[in-house]
């Protein structure tokens, strides 16, 4: 008989996953911020921590702990959204689980078992942050971080960084492929998978990096084509959204969700990071690339589409949102799933049309303080002239 401590547990459990979430207060005409978070560690079921017979764990003990679910790729198959999460262990290891909603922004649960990805990879000791892209040949691709030790420094924590590449048709059976080859960039993480064929090869957003953490010379997003998928190597990348300096991205910035498309471009939902006294602060923005060229960025706003709020603002990382994941269902709602400081994931919902106004309409960012002001002052003139004229 399992301890009446289960049971209590269970139910704690249950009343999460089960738990309705509304939209907040929050208001800025562009998303809507949704009060609860939609995965926590809460949301892992009893039986992947604890062991439920009483003669192997008489104290009811979590043996096998879950310390955060974040940063989940997403993707929609046949009307339910499907987020694949980074799950981090007690351990402090990253694996993948498969969480689905039948609406996008509640009632996630996880399936009975993790992702066991084929050990193709010995070196490897860590994954994480699954970017999902359903291609138009068919398969799903997940593209996440391979983490390894770096076996050519005497320094304990220095890592190297590749893209590890899954495919799969049903999210259960994942076939593992070479990770991606990058001829010109020693490291890479945050890379995505384009869903079309750009000039009929597969093509990648990538994030060209000298070092583990710092970026050095990589100039922002990349980009770059790859012949065959089944042995992906990238020769040249060119970059697709810059960092600057005095921006969001001034100290690195990465792809997150896969482009989304629509009549006027692609948009794209992505991370730009800035250092503070008090670290590094990350925060999602957006731009769009072109149809024909989608390397080439067309539309920027200025500044960012999702900062840490309230209670986001705290956990491991704190002062972080990242996102990996975006969902446009078949009503052309748009679904952004966003982890806050490297804990917990949370939605931001919008229209397909919405957004595209945002990313299209919004000025773009002047870059020195005196050319914001005066693009400012311009605003403010034509709110009072409007207001002037209406109230006549
Ligand atoms: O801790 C914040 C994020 O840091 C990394 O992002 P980036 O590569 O841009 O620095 C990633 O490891 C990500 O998982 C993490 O959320």
């Amino acid at each position: 008989m399992f301890s009446e401590r289960y049971y209590i547990e269970k139910d704690k459990y249950d009343r999460l996953v089960n738990r309705k979430n509304e939209k907040s207060d929050f208001y800025n005409g562009i998303y809507n911020r949704w009060k609860y978070p939609v995965l926590t560690s809460g949301h892992i079921p009893l039986f992947w921590k604890y062991d439920l017979n009483p003669e192997t764990n008489p104290y009811f003990m979590e043996r096998l702990g879950v310390n955060a679910v974040f940063n989940a790729g997403a993707v929609y198959l046949n009307d339910k959204y499907y987020l694949v999460a980074r799950i981090e262990g007690n351990d402090r290891k990253s694996f993948f689980g498969v969480a689905e909603s039948d609406n996008g922004v509640d009632g996630f649960h996880f399936w009975d078992y993790p992702i066991l990805l084929e050990d193709t990879c010995k070196e490897e000791t860590n994954v994480y942050d699954m970017r999902l892209t359903q291609h138009e040949d068919g398969y799903i691709y997940g593209v996440f971080c391979s983490e390894s030790k770096d076996l050519h420094s005497n320094d304990l924590s220095a890592a190297v960084a590749a893209a590890g590449i899954v495919r799969t048709k049903d999210l259960r059976t994942w076939e593992r492929l070479p990770n991606l080859k990058t001829l010109k960039s020693p490291q890479q993480r945050n890379v995505v998978l384009h869903p079309k064929f750009v000039n009929g090869k597969y093509a990648f957003y990538t994030r060209p990096m000298d070092d583990f953490i710092e970026t050095g010379s990589g100039g922002g997003i990349g980009f770059g084509l790859c012949d065959d998928i089944l042995n992906p190597v990238i020769g040249e990348e060119i970059i697709t959204s810059r960092r600057k300096y005095h921006t969001i991205t001034e100290a690195k910035n990465g792809a997150g969700a896969v482009p989304i498309r629509t009549d006027k471009g692609y948009i794209h939902i992505a991370h730009g990071v800035r250092n503070t006294a008090a670290g590094l602060r990350y925060v999602i923005y957006a731009f769009a690339t072109s149809l024909e060229k989608p390397w080439e960025v067309i539309a920027e706003p200025s500044g960012y589409l999702i900062a840490p709020e309230g209670e986001e603002r705290v956990g491991d990382v704190s002062n972080v949102v990242f996102t990996n994941g975006a969902i446009v269902d078949k009503k052309k709602n748009v679904f952004i799933y966003y982890a806050s400081s490297d804990t917990r994931m949370h939605v931001a919902t919008t229209t397909l049309e919405r957004l595209t106004d945002y990313v299209f309409q919004t000025p773009e960012d002047k870059m020195r303080s005196v050319k914001c002001v005066e693009q400012r002052c311009e605003f403010i003139k034509r709110n009072l002239e409007y207001i002037n004229k209406i109230s006549k």
